[in-house]
């Protein structure tokens, strides 16, 4: 199995292994999810978002690895907690946030909120709810990539609470079976709800998790967008060369609850607080970048961008009005 031949990525990899143009990029990117994220949760505070919303703070590392391995016509599925998805694949931070506060400027015209957004010109498929239902849609899309003889790959993205569920083993077998070109992505953040990997998998080494359909499997620091990526770039290429699906476990970590309501009495403050502290995917990139000599100054400029960006959206998701009445009933059903 490939996780055998790469002790390192768990322990650190060689450092700094992208150029400093791609660390900039991947700074803003993971600024932007940051930003955005808590401003969600503020707007959430204030009574301006209802229903479900599901942070990524914390995580932003795995998608922006990935997204930064993809190419145009490869698409995307994840859970509920999926702005950092949409953000990293080029959608519209004004059209998320606008969906959140349930306003017609949002991508599903306000009627979807958080955990339903969709866009068919970014290839993001959503967005759901239903703990691991997104693997299999996940390996549909993988599917159509093969049918019309493309090369383009899948990224399905779940938890490791999600980990366990029958269905994510159906679709390893099938996946295996008709070696379809999607890449499984498992986002250890170490709880689902309130329930810690150890409570609730048996399997210890997740990313081994598809062995007995022989797919290979890696564990991947994902607090680390610079080992995100490098092992994003041997699994996308296994799938773009026709080999089959592959399993990323990306070890990561959630900074705050599970949704907006949480009791947090399930892991200690300090635990959170060590993260934070001393495996920051933010902090580190800056680190990087100062050590290679980018101005201080740029990444300030960097920094006053996403704020403007993060106020217009929020801006906009609080003055976009709200949907008609009229539109309770369109999108509802599709003629056949
Ligand atoms: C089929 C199903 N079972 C249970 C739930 C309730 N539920 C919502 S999120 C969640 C935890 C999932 O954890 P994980 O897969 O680790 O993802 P994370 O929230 O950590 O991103 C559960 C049990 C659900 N939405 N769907
Ligand atoms: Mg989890």
């Amino acid at each position: 199995m490939s996780g055998n031949q790469h002790p390192k990525t768990e322990a650190g990899r060689n450092s700094p292994s992208m150029s400093a143009e791609d660390l900039a990029r991947a700074f803003y990117d993971m600024v932007l999810i940051r930003r955005f994220e808590e401003r969600a949760g503020q707007l959430y505070g204030m009574g301006l978002i209802g229903g479900f919303c599901h942070l990524y703070i914390g995580q932003e590392a795995v998608v922006v690895g990935l997204q930064m391995e993809l190419k145009q016509g490869d698409k995307i599925i994840t859970s509920y907690r999926d702005h950092g998805q949409m953000l990293a694949a080029g959608m519209d931070p004004r059209g998320v946030m606008a969906e959140l506060t349930g306003r017609e400027g949002g991508y599903s015209r306000g009627k979807g909120g958080s955990m339903h957004m969709f866009s068919s010109e970014k290839h993001f498929y959503g967005g759901h709810g239903i703990v691991g239902a997104q693997v299999s849609l996940g390996i549909g899309l993988a599917f159509a990539n093969k049918y019309r003889g493309t090369d383009e790959v899948s990224l399905a993205y779940f938890g490791e609470g999600a980990s366990s569920q029958g269905q994510v083993y159906e679709s390893f077998n099938l996946a295996a079976l008709h070696k379809l070109p999607c890449v499984f992505v498992l986002e250890n953040n170490h709880y689902g709800m309130g329930t810690s990997v150890e409570r609730s998998s048996a399997s210890k080494e997740l990313w081994r998790n598809g062995e007995p359909w022989g797919i290979p499997g890696r564990k991947v620091d994902g607090m680390d967008v610079e080992a995100v990526r490098e092992a994003a770039r041997e699994a996308i290429t296994h799938c773009r060369q026709g080999k089959g699906p592959f399993l990323l476990e990306m070890a990561t970590y959630r900074y705050r609850g599970h949704s907006m309501s949480d009791p947090a009495k399930y892991r200690p403050r300090s635990e959170v607080d060590e993260m934070r502290k001393n495996h920051d995917p933010i902090d580190r990139v800056r680190k990087e970048l100062l050590g290679m000599g980018v101005d201080e100054a740029e990444l300030k400029a960097m920094e006053d961008k996403v704020r403007a960006v993060v106020t217009d959206a929020a801006d906009f998701a609080q003055t976009s009005p709200e949907p008609d009445p009229s539109e309770l009933w369109t999108d509802v059903l599709v003629e056949g």
